[in-house]
């Protein structure tokens, strides 16, 4: 204690002689050059964050499509291969669970096909029951979590009945639920920005029973977003599931 108020006192007598010596301008200059100086009687270095285990993300995948690979696949820079090859695992923390299980969603639209509540009922089929359908446009889909999580990853179906890439498909997250601030965008294929939502760099995807895996950076966030604007089959936008992966309540 007697330290911390000597440190008081010194800083306020360095201070107070700046401003006596040197006038307001070199007063500025002192002002960082002090918080600097005194920090370094703080610690150098915090304790670091506990190590966290981390196990690779689980997946329950729903079953394939029935209905092939087409040959004629649309193929360019802006679009990933297909591939057949395991997808690399996904690291989260040991304990993760899908925290957007059975919570609200809404839309932009209201479905013409489907329910809004199937995008987190846990059933992503490539069978029209399970397929949530929007009209054309650039129209997005929203989880409310109840609460703000420390988001580790997003996995999300759109219709993969039919193998096909959907265009312009952006993830984001915020706490605010008219995603006017504080939005974090994790995922944007959209290169051309015909969304609004800023010029994306991610690559255009192939629909399959996989979904698609993206990084939630442990960005806290109540409220997920996702984007389509139709696919390089349809001009609609379809919805299996979107699940979102942090640790739950304690
Ligand atoms: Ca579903
Ligand atoms: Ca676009």
């Amino acid at each position: 204690m007697r330290e911390r108020r000597n440190m008081k006192k010194s800083r306020a007598a360095f201070a107070g002689a700046s401003l006596f010596r040197s006038g307001g301008v070199f007063l500025i200059g002192c002002a960082v050059g002090c918080s600097s100086l005194f920090a370094a009687s703080e610690p150098a270095v915090k304790p670091q964050a506990e190590a966290r285990a981390l196990v690779p993300l689980a997946l329950q995948l729903p079953g394939p499509t029935m209905k092939g690979t087409p040959t004629d696949l649309p193929a360019g820079p802006h679009i990933e291969p297909l591939s057949d090859k395991p997808r690399p695992a996904f690291m989260v923390a040991k304990g993760v669970k899908n925290v957007a299980a059975g919570k609200t969603v809404t839309s932009s639209i209201k479905p013409f096909n489907g329910e809004l509540s199937q995008i987190t009922d846990g059933k992503k089929n490539p069978s029209d029951d399970d397929a949530v359908e929007l009209k054309r446009g650039p129209q997005w889909v929203q989880v409310d979590l109840g609460r703000s999580y420390a988001i580790e990853a997003i996995a999300i179906w759109h219709d993969h009945r039919y193998v096909q890439a959907m265009h312009d498909v952006i993830v984001q997250v915020s706490d605010d639920p008219e995603f006017k601030a504080a939005v974090t965008t994790l995922f944007n294929n959209d290169t051309d920005n015909s969304a609004g939502q800023g010029v994306g760099s991610d690559r255009e995807y192939f629909e399959t029973n996989q979904g698609r895996i993206i990084g939630g950076k442990g960005v806290n966030a109540r409220y997920v977003r996702g984007y389509t604007k139709g696919g390089t089959l349809t001009a609609l936008n379809c919805w299996e599931e979107i699940e979102v992966y942090a640790l739950p309540d304690k």
